[in-house]
């Protein structure tokens, strides 16, 4: 037999492999500025995986290596290699393993995305129209102003956004917010989100959606609420009728029979 593993060793090995991978992976700032409260909990949450599938990584690595080096064929020996069959310790650790670090990931991200999915009382709604290839936006209030290629939130207030895509599905994002939401034809979907700090961003398309694609994109202005009110007031144009009507004619606010009449 080949003998008792070094695992201490072994586990010395990958833990100080993942600490190496942890520490390079770790310094990189993979998403750039935070300006959402959203943004910390999603990077704290990344920031974890990365140190977990650093891990899993190194441990596969050290046993590969280990085996490569230990168990190498000598010169010229063409013998088949031993008959090995089940081992139930190891079948049920790799089985054990892998199941607690998948719900461990699953709990934590059913806990950020509680959190930061959580509405608020002030909450503001804002209403959301993409198409081909442009952005743009209704105001809440009698008059439902409205704003193209240029989308502006007060700070430090939940913002709900209602999404209503025109032709194709688009997605809203705003990489210093980290949320992302696809507007799909037919249906309201809804972003939540609470900006924190002041200053200029940019809305990006981030589904294909055809040729003008990645021109697809809105200017976010996040300023003090009291700038915020004023540039709504100061907004010339209403909503246009037929991006106020795909507002209420989504299918999922108004479900229609399927058999009710057309082809
Ligand atoms: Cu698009």
């Amino acid at each position: 037999m080949y003998g008792r593993l070094p695992i201490v060793k072994m586990l010395a090995a990958t833990v100080a492999l993942a600490a190496a991978i942890s520490a390079v992976m770790l310094s990189i700032n993979w998403d750039g500025q935070e300006a959402s409260t959203a943004a910390p909990k999603i990077d704290d949450l990344l920031n974890v995986m990365i140190v977990v599938s650093a891990l899993v990584f190194s441990l596969v690595i050290v046993m590969l290596f280990y085996a490569l080096w230990k168990f190498k064929a000598k010169p010229g020996d063409e013998s088949d290699g031993e008959p090995i069959h089940g081992n139930t310790r190891l079948e049920v650790a790799w089985t054990l393993i892998p199941t607690i670090i998948v719900l461990f990931g699953g709990g934590y991200s059913w806990k950020v995305l509680n959190e930061i999915e959580k509405p608020a009382k002030n909450a503001i709604t804002v209403d959301v129209f993409s198409q081909q290839y442009a952005w743009s936006f209704g105001y809440p209030g009698k008059d439902m102003a409205w704003s193209e290629g240029e989308l502006h939130v007060p700070v430090n207030r939940q913002v709900q956004f209602k999404m209503h895509a025109q032709d194709v599905i688009h997605s809203f994002w705003v990489p210093e917010w980290r949320i992302k939401k696809d507007n799909v034809p037919g249906i309201t979907t809804t972003a939540i989100v609470t900006p924190d700090k002041v200053g200029t961003y940019q809305l990006i398309c981030t589904e294909l959606c055809g040729f003008g694609h990645a021109s697809m994109r809105a200017k976010v202005v996040v300023e003090s609420p009291p700038k915020f009110r004023e540039w709504v007031a100061d907004l010339k144009q209403q909503v246009p009728q037929p991006l106020a009507d795909s507002i209420t004619q989504d299918t999922e606010s108004n479900p229609v029979p399927l058999d009710a009449g057309g082809a």
